[in-house]
């Protein structure tokens, strides 16, 4: 067993007590209530699971096993001659809450090394997909196609519930550590004439990931950046509440990750940061030439929202502040592409956006969230085919959403099944004054 899968086990044994101390003790403490706006408004705010993975504050943002982001990216190992830490040891980090050792961090790689292969019927049937079949499209049918491959529904008969995270395990690591090369493929194959370059032996995922796409230096530190900022963001948010879900009918980490993928390529969700790109190319094209301002970017804002569309890229469910993960890519381009011109439109819309949307009343929080800056790193180093910056998205959430289902059963969570009622119902207690 290696280092990273029995420290796993060991914390899953002393965690096991306090779950089964909650549910036997104190399982009937009331934690929260639900509104008739909750029930009919996406179920926002109701504290009804639990993950340690990663919790989300609406003032300070996302903290990764209780760090924030800078604490993070402080804490891990670096991949050698990078300024950010490797995946790999963010990987180790999210599933046993503790900063690897290098020589931890290095196993865990060649671990990932030994289970990297992607059959090859994956790549026959991504090439059997219509050409301009959407790339979220080809890498949720990708992770789906690999479902024979699970070690969870092949071993489910003969496995005792107390030990079915370790298939799990096996299927959400083995996932993880092949996704790099599907994305590159489905983006050389897309956009690049079908020029597929081969993974490199001895690299870290994100430079690894940055030799498959052809991209140079320091998009191997993008890469690790990215990935591990779009990892998790507890356990509410689409991508990984529909994973969660799926997988609590004890489907296995494909079917549950592939419907996990197909919510995060939602304009409100993932998308949005294609909908940026989208939105900033339609904003030049009317532009003509001319130099974008404050005013024009202002009423371009407007016009969105009066022809009845969202501003993608500002607004969240949770936050109440801009988005740390905004933040943290924004000091990446403070450092790396201060005078880009996209860079530059990007922080006057972010000038601009949030007194737009104050003024319009509607949205509870006017700030930018993580895609409204994700883009314009991408398309800096070369990455233009905006519809593709889901699925980097997509490779980032892999880690937060499979590592929480890895802990799912490792904690024997139960089928979910929240209960419904009709509209009559809420009529009658809303006459009454409450459910009585
Ligand atoms: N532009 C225009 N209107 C907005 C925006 C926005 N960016 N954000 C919220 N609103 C509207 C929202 O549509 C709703 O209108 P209505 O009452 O007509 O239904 C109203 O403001 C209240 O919404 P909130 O309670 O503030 O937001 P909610 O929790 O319902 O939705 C989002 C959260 C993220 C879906 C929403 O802010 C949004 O649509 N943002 C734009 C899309 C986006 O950037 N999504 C990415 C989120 C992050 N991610 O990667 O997943
Ligand atoms: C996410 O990263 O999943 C998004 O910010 C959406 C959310 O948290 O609801």
């Amino acid at each position: 067993m290696s280092r990273l899968k029995s420290r796993l086990l060991e914390k899953i044994q002393e965690h096991r007590p306090r779950t089964a101390a909650l549910v036997k003790e104190h399982g009937k403490v009331v934690i929260d209530e639900v509104t008739i706006d909750q029930c009919i408004g996406g179920a926002r705010d109701v504290r009804c699971l639990v993950t340690d993975i990663s919790y989300l504050d609406p003032q300070e943002g996302i903290r990764f096993r209780g760090k924030n982001i800078p604490e993070t990216f402080a804490a891990l190992p670096k991949a050698k001659g990078g300024e950010y830490p490797t995946v790999e040891s963010f990987w180790y980090f999210l599933l046993t809450g503790e900063i690897p050792t290098q020589a931890e961090a290095d196993e865990v790689l060649a671990d990932f090394q030994s289970r990297a292969k992607v059959p090859a019927y994956v790549f026959d049937i991504l090439k059997a997909m219509p050409k301009d079949s959407h790339p979220m499209a080809m890498l949720s049918t990708a992770v789906l196609a690999m479902q024979k491959e699970s070690q969870f529904a092949a071993k489910y008969h003969e496995t005792k519930k107390t030990d079915y995270w370790d298939t799990m395990y096996e299927d959400a690591s083995n996932l993880v550590a092949r996704l790099p090369e599907i994305a590159a493929f489905i983006y050389r194959w897309k956009y690049k004439n079908g020029d597929i370059i081969a993974p490199k032996a001895g690299l870290d995922m994100g430079a690894n990931f940055a030799h498959m796409m052809g991209i140079a230096k320091p998009y191997d530190d993008v890469a690790r950046m990215y990935f591990i900022l779009h990892s998790d963001h507890e356990s509410g948010n689409v991508s990984a509440h529909t994973t969660h879900l799926v997988a609590s009918a004890l489907s296995d980490a494909y079917y549950s990750f592939s419907a996990g993928l197909n919510g995060l390529a939602g304009p409100l969700h993932g998308l949005a940061n294609q909908e940026v790109l989208d939105w900033i190319m339609g904003f030049q094209k009317k532009l003509n030439g001319a130099e974008p301002t404050e005013e024009n970017v202002k009423q371009a804002l407007w016009d969105t929202l009066n022809s009845g569309h969202v501003i993608p890229g500002y607004g969240h469910a949770v936050l109440r502040k801009t988005d740390p993960r905004y933040t943290a890519q924004m000091e990446f381009c403070l450092n790396h592409l201060p005078n880009d011109p996209l860079f530059k439109l990007v922080n006057m819309i972010y000038k601009v956006a949030p007194g737009v949307l104050t003024e319009q009343g509607k949205t509870k929080n006017p700030w930018p969230n993580v895609d409204a800056q994700s883009g314009v790193i991408q398309w800096y180093y070369g990455l233009k085919e905006y519809d593709f910056y889901t699925v980097l998205f997509g490779v980032g959430r892999a880690l937060g959403v499979l590592a929480n289902i890895t802990w799912d059963r490792a904690l024997g969570y139960a089928l979910e099944r929240p209960k419904s009622v009709t509209t009559d119902m809420l009529e009658d207690w809303a006459a009454k004054g409450g459910r009585k």
